[in-house]
């Protein structure tokens, strides 16, 4: 008798502990829809929730936060994902390889830990009612999104959004971007942020238009590569790490009215083939770094700088008068191991160290003038004695070591 009791109370003890228990399961994977309808009594789930490649739709009923994470891999036949009630993601929100998946219906959701999503090419919209706010670290790539709305953060560490080539708006009110904005290879996106006040690291990408009106500090870099605008300004920009402005094809006009100060990264100008009068810089005093300039201009005008802690290399295929650089550099202005000054009308090379002067040879300390086809093709000889050095000095190392990791993080 009491030991029926006993057993019986075990029993019920048991069952209870088992409904509890499925909420806080580590992780559980979902085969069938009937695998998600087990959970739906769950108002938290404690782990994770992995939809397999064998649902075709997926709706998770019930749960209102997911503590951790919320994947979907490698699914060929999923059409949607749907969460009615879902107010959270505390881990990642991962998809990836969702081929034909063409609805995500989370109209509650509004905070999540990491969202990455990497090749949705039938996603076209999200159904974020409520909206994400809330969200650390963002990679949205190879999606057919034409918008991000259902996504609007104040702050995040990473935004990554590459390769979605109908994506032609991002707007966001972001106001500090920690960690990495990059915004690379979409469509002709015109980017908006507001409200940025400050951005560690900044890449632009084949975008058709930046507005930053208030942004004032990149800590890092500022990358602006293969644009299509032809003007950039940031009208409240103060401070950079470092200024990379290259092959923007269209550009004509640069305004960075209240920039003084550019950190050792430096700057490089190079390759914008419209871009005949560098300028822009009314008050760009210090650059901590090197100065890179090449291209097709005949003017490049910096009428505040006085310092350069790194090395100046400029590369004009026009006519370009050296002379402004060639004050700063005898007044002491340049302080890196190299200057050199090579256009198709004049050539100037000065190595200002011996180990700079050792190295590039006949051309260390020589000054040479010229015009025409003749001066052209000494210009040739300068910059391949002296690249060597110039490759080593900080700046054009930092940013071709930058450039490199930028086109590896996207392909
Ligand atoms: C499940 O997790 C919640 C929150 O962590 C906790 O309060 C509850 O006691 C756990 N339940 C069981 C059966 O482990
Ligand atoms: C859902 O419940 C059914 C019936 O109790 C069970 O067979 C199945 O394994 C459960 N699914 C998961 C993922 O726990
Ligand atoms: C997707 O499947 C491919 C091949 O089946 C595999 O190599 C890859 O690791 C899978 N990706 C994910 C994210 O599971
Ligand atoms: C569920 O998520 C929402 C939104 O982030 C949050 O406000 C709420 O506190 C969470 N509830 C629980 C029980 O964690
Ligand atoms: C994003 O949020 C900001 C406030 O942080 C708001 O001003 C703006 O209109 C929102 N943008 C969109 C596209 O919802
Ligand atoms: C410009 O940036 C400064 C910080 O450097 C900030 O205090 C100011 O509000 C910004 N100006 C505008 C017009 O937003
Ligand atoms: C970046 O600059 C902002 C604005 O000046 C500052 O608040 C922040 O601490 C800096 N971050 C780092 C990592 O230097
Ligand atoms: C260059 O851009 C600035 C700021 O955007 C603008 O005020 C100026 O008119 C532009 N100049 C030309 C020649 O387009
Ligand atoms: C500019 O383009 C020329 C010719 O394609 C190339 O040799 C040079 O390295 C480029 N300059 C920079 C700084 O990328
Ligand atoms: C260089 O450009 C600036 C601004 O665009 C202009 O004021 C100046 O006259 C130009 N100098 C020459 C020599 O063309
Ligand atoms: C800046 O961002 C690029 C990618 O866009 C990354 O490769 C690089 O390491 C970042 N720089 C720093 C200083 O974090
Ligand atoms: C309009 C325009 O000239 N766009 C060019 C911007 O630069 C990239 C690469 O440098 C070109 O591919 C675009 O055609």
């Amino acid at each position: 008798m009491f030991q029926k009791l006993f057993l019986s109370a075990l029993a019920i003890a048991s069952i209870a502990n088992a409904a509890t228990n499925v909420c806080n399961e580590t992780s559980i994977t979902a085969n069938v829809q009937s695998d998600l309808d087990n959970l739906s009594g769950c108002t938290t789930f404690g782990g994770d929730i992995i939809l397999s490649p064998t649902l075709s739709t997926a709706t998770i009923n019930g749960i209102q936060n997911i503590s951790g994470s919320l994947i979907c891999n490698n699914n060929t036949q999923i059409t949607s994902i749907s969460a009615p009630l879902l107010r959270s993601i505390g881990g990642t929100f991962q998809l990836s390889q969702l081929t034909i998946l063409n609805t995500l219906s989370f109209p509650r959701l509004s905070s999540v830990g990491t969202i990455d999503w990497v090749t949705l090419p039938a996603v076209s919209g999200l159904s974020f009612t409520t909206g994400v706010t809330s969200c650390q670290d963002i990679t949205i790539s190879d999606t057919d999104l034409t918008s991000l709305t259902g996504i609007n953060l104040t702050t995040v560490s990473k935004l990554d959004i590459n390769n979605n080539l109908n994506l032609n708006d991002i707007e966001m009110g972001l106001t500090e971007a920690t960690y990495q904005v990059d915004i690379s290879f979409n469509g002709q996106t015109a980017v908006s942020f507001p409200y940025l006040q400050w951005a560690y690291n900044l890449t632009f990408q084949n975008v058709h238009s930046v507005d930053t009106p208030v942004l004032s500090v990149v800590n890092a870099s500022y990358l602006l590569i293969k644009n299509v605008f032809s003007s950039i300004s940031a009208p409240n920009l103060t401070t950079v790490g470092g200024l990379s402005i290259d092959e923007n094809l269209s550009l004509t006009n640069m305004s960075f009215p209240k920039l003084t100060t550019i950190g050792g990264s430096g700057l490089q100008i190079s390759n914008n083939t419209r871009l005949s009068s560098i300028g822009g810089f009314p008050n760009l005093s210090t650059v901590n770094g090197a100065i890179v300039l090449d291209g097709d201009f005949t003017n490049a005008t910096f009428p505040s700088l006085t310092l350069v802690r790194g090395a100046v290399n400029i590369d004009s295929d026009d006519d370009f008068d050296c002379s402004s650089f060639n004050s700063l550099n005898s007044n002491g202005g340049i302080r890196g191991n190299d200057y050199k000054c090579a256009a198709a009308s004049t050539t100037t090379s000065v190595a200002l160290s011996a180990t700079a002067a050792a190295s590039s040879g006949a051309t260390g300390g020589s000054v040479t003038s010229g015009s025409g086809t003749s001066s052209a093709s000494s210009a040739a000889t300068v910059k391949s004695a002296a690249s060597p050095n110039l490759v080593a000095t900080s700046t054009g190392f930092t940013l071709s070591a930058l450039l490199t990791a930028v086109f590896f993080g996207i392909f």
